[in-house]
Formats: C-alpha cells, structure tokens, sequence
C-alpha cells in the first residue's frame, strides 16, 4: 500500500473519530427527590450531615443558589417539569391522590418527547405522582394508559403516587408487577374495602406509634398505614425498606441497556417523602432520625449511579441533573421523632418556610448541573427553574416545542455562560408569589399562617409582602408599605402573567 494512501486514511479515520465524539449528544439524567430542603446536603452548607456523592457532582458541575421548583408540593412541580407549563393555569393538579386520572395532556410537547425528537431513548425510573389512566375508576390488573408512555417515555418503572399512598405497588411499562391475576387489585379513596386492617382499626399492628398517624390510618401495608383502601394485590405490595434499591436496579439497568445510544433518564428518588423507612444499613448512620437516614441512603443512591456512568467510560458526556421537588417538612403525618432528633441540623438552611409554603423555603431547592464534558465548576446565582428544562433542551436540539408557554431558554445559565437566568419567576403553594429582580411580592392570603399538624409557616398574611431578597433572604423584613409601586408593579406583571393562556 503506498504511504500517501496510508497517511490520508489514517488522518481521514482520526478526523472522523474526532468529529463522532465531538458531535455526540450527552446522556441526561435528572435525579429528583422529594421533599429534600435548600439546607439538608452538605455542599449547601449542612454541617450535621454528609452527603459527599451529591458534594462529589456539586463540585464538578454547576451548583445553582437561586433554582427553583415551581409549586412547594410534589404534584404541580413534577407537574410543570413534565410539561413547562405552570401548574395553576390547570384545575386539579394539586397534590394528587393514587387513584388519580393522567393530568398531563398527551397533545403537548413534555419534556422527554423533545429528548425523542432529538432521537433519544426516554426512560423514567421511580415516583410518578401525576395520575395515570383517562379516570379514576380503573382496572389496575391490566396496562394502565394513558401514563408514562403517552407522555414520552419509551420505558417506565413507578409508584404510582408517593410511598404513602396506596396502591403499594410498583408498575413497570404500565403493568403491576408481580401481580398474581387470583388474587386482582382494587383500589378506593372514599369507601373502605377489602378485608386488610386499617390503621383506624388496627393501630397495635403500627411501625409507627398511631396516635400520630395523622390521616394515614386506612390500608396497613407493610406495617404503615396508608392514604386510601386497598384489596388484593398481597404478592406484588412492596415493602417499603426495599424501594430504593429497586428503583436504583432499574435505573441502572436503564443506564446500562442504552449505554451505547443517547438516552435520557428521569429518576424520581422516594427519599426524604414520608413514611421515612431506611434499608436496615442505613439505620440510625446519621444520628438525625429516620430522615437524617434515608437523606444518607439517597445520596449513596447518587454515588451508585455516578459509579456506574464511570465504569462504562460514560462520566463526561453525561449531564447530570440534581434537584427536588418542594422543600422539607420534618413532620408530615406520621410520627418519626423528626424535631426530636434534629440535633440543630437546618432542614431549608436559612431560609424561612418549606413544604407547603409560598417561602423561598417551598420552592427554593438544591440545584446542581453536572456536565464534565462541556459544563465548567462553580457557583451559580442565575435565577432558573425545573420547568425551564423542557425550552432549554428544545433550544438545545434545535426541536420545536408545543405550548410549553411558561418554560424559558435559560441553556446559558444553565451551562455557567449566564449568571442572570430568567426575567422573572411565579411561585405556588396554596396562593402565588413572583420574584423579579431579587424582589419577591407575595399576595394577600386568607390561608392560615402556621399549619399546625406539619409545624410550616405557610408564608401566609392577609395583606401584601414584598421582600428585597437580596438583603433579605430570610423573608424577615416586610416592606410592603414602604415600597407601594413596587408591589403595584409587580402584581400587574403576575395578573398578566395569569391571564395568559397561550
Ligand atoms: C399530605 C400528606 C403528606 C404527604 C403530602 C403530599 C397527610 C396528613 N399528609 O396530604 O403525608 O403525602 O400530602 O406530599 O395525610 S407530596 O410531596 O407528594 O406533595
Ligand atoms: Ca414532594
């Protein structure tokens, strides 16, 4: 063979080798978990826990102080993820029960149907919580659909709801499994059924002391009393302790099936969510209770994953997602011993409220973007939101995208080339905020001010609130009557915003 020829085909086969890698798309992967606080991981400055997996991906990639779910409770922020829209333009996409119809319209673009415009192989391991099926009434013993895959999900393997809610059953493409067809599933939110004790009924048969069961005392399974009846389905009722290593199996499976094309996975962590029950290694590790706990198992959930993009040489040409889905509650129904074993950790950090409030403690959560390949380390203060995944990704692709009206293009902000992210941002609990500018204008509430059963601070006044929070991140100094134009201002800017619906 003569040496030009060689020469040219080697240069040719090296510049192809060159181009393939520097063309190939990233995998993504969101890691969401539930209920987990702007305070409750060490790189946000928690200092009577340690989560060095979730440390380990804040210090290679982005880690955002101003990311936002949209809604400080579980349904509308999975909710606007899913679909970049704002969950309150939609009646009935509050907190959701596990017999729920599907929410999420099936004619719009969602978020992984822009990853399989873009030719990726869309997966979704863990919490679902946005219904599933066109009704309530159902057959749980057959495919349930519409759900994951009429979305855009390729693969599926779910809870339907949240861990305290029946049915206790994990789904995977849609089918129950493990369900024995003698022994069918049937599930009501409003009549007891079944022969299963209750934990009304049957409290001395309780994990958890009973007294303080607040509102989980129907269907016992697995020792805890959950929200809603349940019959049948014994064989394939999970058992709490086991969850997360099922859904990281999965994950990984995931991971591993689709190591060789672009793939995008969707992995909805159950932890810190009530009923807080470790796998036996994580018992008592954190010396916090069972929620210090289960935050340890999840970040070792975390480290499991990045272990595994490394072994298949897939670490840098993955982006990794970190964030969750409203801020942390330390009692929220069942009686764990969460104030008692606190040990001055600071679940929110300094900020004020959590779950369930319009506080920067609802929405604002732990924010990290990790992308080795592309994404340079740091801090970020850009104001950005999960529900601005779906438009950035889009832009990204350069696929289009449809009546995601309230998702913003804020890829450079997330990939560190924008420290301002987006003009303006809602927030919602039980009632609506917008931040511009650092200032943030809460609206006049007639909620309560404090939720007692759960200890919030619901961030509720009956009059306006207006905070610089700039100065004031705590949401401490009400300036609501010295700065009268601002609010004006802005309570324009959120009606139009509300009046919009295209
Ligand atoms: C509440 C439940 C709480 C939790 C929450 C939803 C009671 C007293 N409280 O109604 O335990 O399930 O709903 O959490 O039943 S979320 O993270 O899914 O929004
Ligand atoms: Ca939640």
């Amino acid at each position: 063979m003569n040496h030009k020829f060689l020469l040219s085909l080697i240069i040719g086969l090296a510049s192809f080798n060159f181009y393939a890698t520097a063309q190939k798309k990233p995998n993504v992967i969101i890691i969401y978990a539930d209920d987990l606080g702007y305070g409750d991981l060490s790189c946000y400055g928690a200092t009577k826990i340690k989560t060095p997996n979730i440390d380990a991906l804040a210090k290679q990639g982005l880690r955002f102080t101003n990311g936002h779910a949209t809604a400080s409770t579980c349904t509308p922020s999975r909710y606007s993820l899913m679909t970049g829209r704002y969950a309150w333009r939609k009646k009935g996409t509050g907190v959701l029960p596990g017999d729920a119809a599907l929410i999420i319209p099936t004619g719009n673009s969602s978020l992984p149907s822009i990853f399989q415009q873009a030719g990726y192989k869309t997966g979704l391991v863990g919490k679902w919580h946005l219904g599933l099926g066109n009704a309530v009434e159902k057959d749980w013993n057959k495919e349930v659909k519409p759900g994951p895959k009429e979305v855009g999900f390729d693969y599926s393997f779910i809870f339907p709801a949240t861990a305290d809610r029946v049915p206790t059953v994990f789904m995977e493409n849609q089918l129950v499994v493990g369900l024995d067809p003698k022994d069918p599933i049937t599930v009501d939110y409003k009549n007891p059924i079944g022969t299963d004790p209750t934990g009304k009924d049957h409290p001395e048969l309780l994990k958890m002391p009973a007294e303080a069961n607040h509102g989980h005392n129907q269907t016992i399974v697995n020792g805890i009393g959950r929200i809603g009846y349940m019959q049948g389905g014994k064989l394939a009722r999970w058992t709490d302790e086991e969850i997360p290593f099922t859904f990281l199996t999965k994950a990984k499976n995931f991971i591993e099936d689709h190591k060789q094309e672009p793939f995008f996975l969707y992995y909805a962590l159950t932890e810190p969510h009530v009923p807080r029950l470790s796998a036996t290694m994580f018992k008592g590790k954190s010396e916090l209770g069972n929620r210090g706990d289960v935050i340890l198992q999840l970040d070792w959930a975390v480290g499991e994953i990045t272990k595994q993009l490394k072994y298949l040489g897939l670490d840098k040409n993955t982006m990794i997602i970190f964030s969750s889905d409203n801020g942390p509650v330390i009692m929220d129904g069942y009686e764990d011993q969460g104030f008692e074993k606190l040990n001055g950790h600071t679940p929110a950090g300094s900020l004020r409220g959590g779950k369930y409030s319009i506080l920067e403690g609802g929405t604002r959560e732990p924010f990290i973007i990790s992308w080795p390949a592309k994404i340079k380390p740091g801090v970020s203060g850009a104001l950005v939101s999960q529900i601005d995944f779906l438009a950035s990704f889009a832009s990204f692709f350069n696929v289009e995208s449809k009546n995601a009206i309230d998702s913003k293009n804020v890829w450079n902000a997330f990939t560190g080339k924008d420290q301002k992210g987006r003009d303006f941002f809602i927030e919602q609990s039980n009632q609506l905020a917008i931040v511009k500018d650092n200032w943030k204008y809460i609206r006049p509430s007639k909620g309560e001010a404090f939720y007692k059963l759960t200890h919030t601070d619901s961030g509720n006044l009956p009059t306006a609130q207006l905070y610089n929070l700039n100065d004031d991140l705590g949401e401490k100094n009400n300036l609501a009557l010295k700065y009268p134009e601002k609010i004006k201002e802005l309570e324009t800017l959120l009606s139009s915003e509300e009046a919009k619906t295209r």
